[in-house]
């Protein structure tokens, strides 16, 4: 019988999740929790790239992980876990970081913005974070990796970095192959339509939230940035309106030709509220799901760890193995 695949994914913990995230992954995660062994981690350690406070960061840990359930992740399909609770992803991020080169890391375009944004606390965690993902991907000997088109660069550096160390020790790790949507692998600011959305925003009105009110929704939408063609057409030349429609797809599941003409002569005006209402009625469930579970803290604290100690499991595994290669004396 051929085995199941195993995907890994994850987001990390830094203000709330986004339209973005959803669409760009999310939805993708729980569509393949039933034909495939899912991991999916709430990456906190990531997120300690960039200053934190304890408090504040502790809370939103925890609404992340409650955030997957409401998108209806189902926790007896798939192993949802934080990453700090599985210390094999620091131990093979060192092992793997021996093995990258600095001129690998100083390519990496992810690695230049956040320094630009955060010109005061451009730390080493940020230059190594393509490492620590690498080791999230690979100590699970993952198969797919369903993420957004922004991790393209880091992915390719995953490959590289398992190719290399397969080729140096031994068969030890899976080659993972990225999964991305059709349609909204890069979901746009509604600000800006060239710059993807982002959770970091500093302009409020750019992204929508996964958990912003209806009425926010609402005047987000309608101040979304268009065109002056006043065409309702899916192409590169109106980006503004180009995302909206992948938005309006994605979420529907019509295609874009369905939307397109079913807008064919309509204005721009009601086309946003239009969007707006899609947005609204498909986050409805989501926010009901986010304030049950909310009710409900020990079946969160239930999920993250029988979910740790299932990846502590796998995990100790796969470091066992790379410890062995690399002649490390075994404990
Ligand atoms: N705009 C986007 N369109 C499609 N996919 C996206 N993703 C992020 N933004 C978009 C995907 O969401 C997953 C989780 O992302 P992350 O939490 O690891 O952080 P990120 O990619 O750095 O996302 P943000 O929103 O831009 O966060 P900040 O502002 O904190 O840097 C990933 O699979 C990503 O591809």
């Amino acid at each position: 019988m051929k085995r199941k695949k195993i995907v890994f994914s994850g987001a990390q913990p830094t203000g709330s999740l986004t339209l973005g995230n959803y669409i760009g992954a999310l939805q993708n995660w729980k569509a393949l929790e039933n034909e495939h062994h899912c991991l999916y981690c709430i990456v906190d350690l990531h997120s300690l790239t960039v200053r934190q406070d304890p408090k504040e960061f502790h809370g939103i840990s925890l609404s992340f992980l409650t955030q997957y359930l409401a998108s209806g992740l189902d926790p007896e399909k798939n192993i949802i876990f934080f990453q700090s609770h599985v210390p094999q992803h620091a131990e093979l991020t060192w092992i793997l970081g021996c093995g990258t080169y600095v001129g690998e890391l100083n390519r990496m375009t992810q690695f230049k913005d956040k320094s630009e944004k955060n010109k005061d606390n451009v730390n080493s965690g940020l230059f190594t974070y393509p490492v620590l993902m690498a080791a999230d991907i690979l100590l699970y000997k993952t198969d797919l990796v369903p993420v957004g088109e922004d991790q393209k660069q880091h992915l390719e550096l995953t490959r590289d970095i398992a190719a290399r160390f397969n080729n140096l020790y031994g068969e030890t790790f899976s080659v993972p192959e990225m999964y991305i949507p059709k349609i909204g692998a890069r979901i746009m600011s509604l600000q800006e339509p060239s710059k993807k959305m982002s959770k970091s925003d500093v302009n409020a009105n750019a992204t929508i939230f996964l958990m912003d009110s209806e009425d926010t929704i609402m005047k987000k939408m309608k101040r979304a940035v268009t065109d002056s063609e006043n065409m309702i057409a899916y192409r590169d030349e109106q980006p503004g309106i180009k995302n909206l429609i992948t938005i309006y797809s994605s979420l529907t599941g019509l295609s874009i030709e369905e939307v397109v003409s079913n807008y064919e002569g309509k204005g721009y005006g009601a086309f946003k509220i239009d969007t707006a209402e899609v947005i609204i009625e498909f986050l409805r469930p989501f926010k009901k799901n986010y304030k049950d579970y909310m009710n409900n803290p020990d079946f969160i604290e239930n999920v993250y760890k029988k979910g740790a100690q299932k990846a502590y499991g796998l995990a100790e595994n796969t470091m066992t193995l790379v410890r062995e290669r690399m002649g490390l004396v075994q404990k």
